[in-house]
């Protein structure tokens, strides 16, 4: 919808957390999680730029369910900042859980951004932490090096990918959701909701296919 099927200079590959854990077997798999890489192998060489992302929390992670006594994955509970999910215990630091799937194949990339490393802050933005203050750097790089149009793939399209596509947007850059590259998690709604208020700050979504050299 509305994006232009090629790719150019200024733009950049934003793959999401292509993670162990977020793939079938993983400590917080998304169904159909790993069903995303053919697709976005093809998108890492079919771009100029090229970013992963990468979870990456530390042991006792404020977002673990298993941090606060009592509490159970997927419930909500109030943090500093606001209301945080938790979940289960996922993608610590130098675990096989926080690799990158195996599959993946992504050589040609230009930048790892690892996020959620501090203990008491969650971050599903790629640009913001999860008090929607804490920047993680990625908005100043894409400027310094002139990438003004982001397209994101990847893991969960309800989470990461929906608040970094928001962000981008937020901060002034153009966001393209690769629709058949993510999977989301769909709890309590999410999916529908993602869409919506994806929809309703002008974030594009393409296919794939329509991607020149996909
Ligand atoms: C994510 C939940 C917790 C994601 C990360 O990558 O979408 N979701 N941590
Ligand atoms: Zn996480």
């Amino acid at each position: 919808m509305g994006a232009q099927a090629q790719t150019y200079e200024r733009d950049a590959l934003l793959i999401v957390d292509v993670q162990n854990d977020f793939c079938p077997g993983g400590a917080l798999a998304v169904a159909g999680g790993d069903a995303v890489i053919p697709a976005i192998n093809r998108l890492a060489r079919a771009f100029r730029h090229v970013i992963l992302t990468q979870d990456w929390h530390p042991q006792g992670h404020v977002s673990f369910a298993s941090s606060h006594a009592g509490s159970r994955p997927f419930e909500t509970i109030d943090v500093a900042y606001g209301r945080q999910t938790l979940w289960p215990d996922h993608c610590v630091q130098g675990s096989d859980g926080a690799d990158f799937h195996p599959r993946l194949s992504a050589p040609n990339a230009e930048l790892i951004l690892r996020k959620g490393f501090r203990r008491e802050i969650d971050s599903y933005s790629a640009f913001f932490e999860n008090d929607r203050e804490t920047p993680t750097g990625l908005a100043g790089y894409l400027r310094d090096r002139g990438l003004s149009r982001l397209f994101l793939a990847g893991l969960a399209l309800d989470f990461c990918v929906r608040f970094s596509a928001e962000d981008a947007v937020r901060l002034g850059f153009e966001a393209v959701v690769v629709e058949d590259a993510c999977r989301a998690i769909d709890r309590d709604n999410s999916l529908a909701e993602t869409r919506a208020s994806l929809g309703a700050r002008q974030v594009a979504w393409i296919a794939s296919d329509a991607i020149p050299g996909c």
